[in-house]
């Protein structure tokens, strides 16, 4: 494979701050939380943390209402305690990978109260301003991600501001040159204090229509669905001249050498790979989805694998996301027993996995009571089941007070079986979920087929889910079952195999010929030729870290 490199071998682990480790009693995780977990990270053998933002922001939507880019919200810590967090993980051979959220700032940021502040502010064009319709309504019929419409009328000036998320998040007009100007200048100060990337908040919302037209109704709405899928996006997201925008960060993000640019964005596959750019000019990684969309069966995940590498561009490097801050646990969607199946899964396809903290200890959703709710979209849109604090709770460390998290009122409530469902525990179980997780880190780290490899799909039928990976001599086969009965699965054609791991820990070292039996939710990495040599992993594999 040509040129590998950091973002394609390794393995990126998603921290949501607030959540992950408080070390002042606030209840909030913070910068020096993290930096005290980061021997954990080495441990479980992740190779770069992406951080939800960190930055100064009113918190309307946890963050993701930035007020100062270029500063550590007191919240969190300081710019000391970020360059110390960078510090002690490169040392450690971790890379840190920051949110950056171009496409709205909160409210509260300087440059939208100027903005705000008259019709003739140099800084007026910054965010989308309109004219009221000429009955006074917003300028078009465009909804908001969080529900309701995307425009908000400011008094003051009489005009109508954009706003693709909360109304205390405007957008930002990426047609404006001072814009770009400002917001490159943000990853450069960045990439400066040694970040080495950064996760892309709503990429593909960077530009709308010029025109501003409405958005035609969407004829597959049914009550119950969020407000925005009232509509197709047709006019609001996804325009051709974003790609613009994406070229100009990724030469921005190459100024630096090894930096990563990655994009957050829900398309269907033949749109999402088109952020690769002309070229491979786009991003280096546009986030797939396709595994937390899709229906956990087997021939669905089958059909949309295929589709997936059918559709990357040539040289497209490929990547995994089981999990993230706004989809439901995977633990909780698929259940305990299959979420093992799907760390196999995850850890064995070809491309860059990302996992979502907690994941690697199956977290579940955790059911939040109605006055305790924290999430901007629910209060807006609520009982419909779109919260998402279910899968933001504190990260589960031991089985002391409040899991480790925090001596103070957790910010939102732990998992009720934390005492049994913790990094400590499973630590020193060998039959645990997150051993798994190690195991199938290690595994990974250790073969080539598995980190660069060709990637082939292997007919199989009903519940099974199978490909082969191989690299020098090395070949692996991964027979997943996806079902609650044992299958059978032909491995004719490539000599005598050995289990190298099983999700259920039990069969390692077993001789595989003609025939594979895969159990009941049992996902098995078949190793042939130099990859059976190595030799089944341990349950305690030596550390990773790169
Ligand atoms: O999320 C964008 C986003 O589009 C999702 O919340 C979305 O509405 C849904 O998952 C699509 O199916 C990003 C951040 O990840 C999220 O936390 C922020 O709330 C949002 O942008 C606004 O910045
Ligand atoms: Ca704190």
């Amino acid at each position: 494979m040509t040129n590998p490199t950091w973002w394609k071998e390794g393995i990126i682990y998603q921290i949501y701050p607030r959540s992950f480790q408080d070390t002042n009693g606030d209840g909030i995780g913070d910068l020096a939380g993290i930096a005290a977990r980061l021997d954990y990270l080495v441990w479980l053998g992740a190779d770069a943390i992406w951080i939800s933002p960190i930055y100064p922001s009113p918190m309307a939507d946890f963050g993701y209402d930035i007020s100062d880019y270029c500063d550590v919200d007191p919240l969190f810590g300081s710019l000391h305690d970020f360059d110390h967090l960078v510090e002690e993980a490169h040392r450690r051979n971790l890379k840190v990978i920051l949110d950056y959220v171009p496409n709205h700032t909160s409210d509260q940021h300087a440059w939208f109260a100027e903005s705000r502040a008259s019709r003739s502010n140099p800084k007026r064009d910054w965010y989308y301003w309109k004219d009221p319709n000429p009955d006074g309504g917003p300028p078009n019929n465009w909804i908001s991600n969080f529900g309701g419409s995307a425009w908000e009328l400011d008094p003051g000036t009489g005009q109508y501001y954009y706003h693709a998320f909360l109304k205390q998040q405007p957008d930002l007009n990426w047609r404006n040159s001072e814009v770009v100007a400002a917001m490159s200048d943000v990853l450069r100060f960045w990439m400066r204090r040694g970040v080495d990337g950064f996760r892309v908040d709503v990429l593909w919302h960077l530009m709308k229509d010029a025109e501003w037209r409405d958005n035609p109704p969407n004829p597959a709405f049914r009550e119950g669905q969020p407000d925005i899928e009232r509509l197709l996006q047709v006019h609001s997201a996804d325009q051709p001249e974003v790609h613009g925008i994406v070229q100009h960060l990724r030469r921005v993000v190459d100024e630096f050498p090894d930096r990563v640019l990655i994009g957050e964005i829900y398309l269907p596959i033949d749109r999402l790979v088109t952020y690769y750019g002309r070229d491979l000019s786009g991003a280096h990684l546009p986030f797939n989805f396709q595994l937390i969309q899709s229906a956990w069966i087997a021939r669905q995940l089958a059909a949309l694998i295929r589709e997936y590498e059918a559709a990357l561009p040539a040289g497209g490097w490929p990547n995994w996301v089981l999990g993230n801050h706004d989809k439901p646990r995977i633990a909780s969607r698929i259940g305990r027993p299959q979420a093992r199946v799907a760390a196999m899964l995850l850890l064995t396809l070809r491309g860059t996995p990302t996992l979502y903290y907690g994941d690697e200890i199956g977290m579940e959703n955790v059911s939040i009571p109605a006055d305790q709710v924290q999430d901007p979209w629910e209060k807006n849109e609520p009982g419909l089941g779109f919260n998402r604090d279910p899968q933001r709770t504190p990260m589960q460390w031991g089985d002391e007070e409040n899991a480790g998290f925090t001596i103070g009122k957790p910010w939102l409530p732990l998992e009720l079986r934390f005492r049994e469902r913790n990094v400590k525990a499973f630590a020193a179980d060998r039959n645990s979920i997150l051993v798994l997780y190690r195991r199938l880190i290690a595994l990974r780290r250790r073969h080539k087929a598995l980190t660069i490899g060709s990637y082939r799909e292997v007919e199989s039928e009903g519940d099974v889910l199978a490909h082969e990976r191989a690299a020098g001599g090395e070949v692996i086969l991964v027979a997943l079952n996806l079902g609650r009965e044992a299958q059978r699965l032909k491995a004719r054609g490539r000599g005598t195999g050995q289990v190298l791991l099983s999700t259920l820990g039990s069969r390692e070292g077993e001789a595989i010929h003609a025939e594979i039996e895969i159990g009941p939710d049992e996902g098995l990495v078949i190793g042939y030729g130099a990859a059976a040599d190595a030799g089944p992993i341990e349950a305690d594999p030596p550390e990773g870290g790169g």
